[in-house]
């Protein structure tokens, strides 16, 4: 099959030399190679331009190189083509072990004596909550939600979840839905959020949400920027000095140099790594489900268009 790869990626080339590596029997092209877009049978691509799509005529399916599934379907002429996502084991281990950092520097107090620390101040010591103390709100269940949940669950926290339409039957937590936003957030002591980017979920953590939220907690944000209003964030920080904010993703990517949460000491900033996608692990996730095409002719989508991720 012809297979054209596109990645924004820093290390793009070791993901295109592992993709040439595990699909040795397949062409891959890339920009470079000037193809005629209609051969292409498969686009590999993560922030795929958007002009390219339109002359893919004979795709048969889109295989995004990372978790998220935004990037394909911002674009124009989007076709009703499979979309295949990686799901990769290692992407939920990091997730779980980012979520989990931040969580225990908030419960330990561990920005307060690092601030303490700045300034040579030694502060009395001051009290910790144990893990049975705090219930973790987990927004988003997919293959990512679904696992930090459950391991966080684990080792000791109250772990609840909230899900926008469907109640996920025989699932072991207790899981909220729309109707029950108010009491999700209100028992939270934390809330993650690993929404995916929607129309839904824009803005959907916004003045309103946060005024709900306890006076002394923490926001994670490893989904999507988009579900958070970074204004209604940052005046609800000033106003409520117990509230921390720990964020991967953003509105806009880098986040500019002028940015109001650079400053702010009650944010945690980490540039889009809470889970770095592994080249090699990712790539032989994709190359499994291509395999799987390869033999039966079929491959099953992982969106729905209508949901939208
Ligand atoms: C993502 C990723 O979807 O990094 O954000 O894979």
């Amino acid at each position: 099959m012809n297979i054209f790869f596109y990645a924004t990626y820093s290390n793009q080339e070791e993901f295109f030399q592992t993709i040439k590596k595990k699909f040795k029997h397949d062409k891959i092209f890339t920009i470079k190679d000037n193809v005629d877009l209609s051969k292409i049978d498969i686009a590999m691509v993560w922030n795929l331009p958007s002009n390219f799509l339109k002359k893919m005529v004979n795709l048969k399916a889109i295989f995004s190189i990372g978790a998220g599934v935004d990037h394909v379907l911002k674009l124009p002429n989007i076709r009703k083509v499979p979309i295949i996502r990686v799901k990769d084991p290692t992407m939920r281990i990091r997730m779980y072990n980012h979520v989990l950092s931040q969580i225990l520097i908030f419960q330990l107090k561990l920005k307060i004596y690092d601030e303490a620390q700045r300034k040579k101040n030694w502060i009395n010591e001051r009290y910790t909550p144990l893990n049975s103390e705090l219930t973790i709100g987990i927004m988003g269940f997919g293959y990512i939600g679904s696992f930090v949940a459950l391991n966080i669950k684990k080792i000791g926290y109250n772990v609840i979840g909230f899900k926008k339409n469907v109640v996920t039957k025989n699932f072991p937590l207790e899981i909220y839905d729309s109707s029950s936003l108010n009491k999700f957030i209100k028992k939270s002591d934390i809330i993650v959020s690993i929404l995916p980017e929607t129309k839904k979920t824009k803005n959907f953590i916004n003045a309103n949400f946060l005024k709900k939220m306890k006076e002394s907690s923490l926001l994670i944000n490893i989904g999507r920027g988009s579900a958070v209003n970074e204004l209604d964030l940052i005046k609800h920080i000033k106003k409520n000095p117990n509230f921390y904010a720990s964020l991967d993703v953003f509105n806009k990517e880098p986040l500019k140099k002028n940015h109001k949460f650079w400053p702010n000491k009650n944010i945690t900033i980490t540039p889009h790594v809470a889970a770095i996608t592994d080249h090699d692990s990712s790539i032989s996730y994709l190359y499994k489900r291509f395999m799987d095409f390869k033999k039966t002719g079929k491959i099953k989508s992982d969106v729905d268009l209508k949901l939208g991720y």
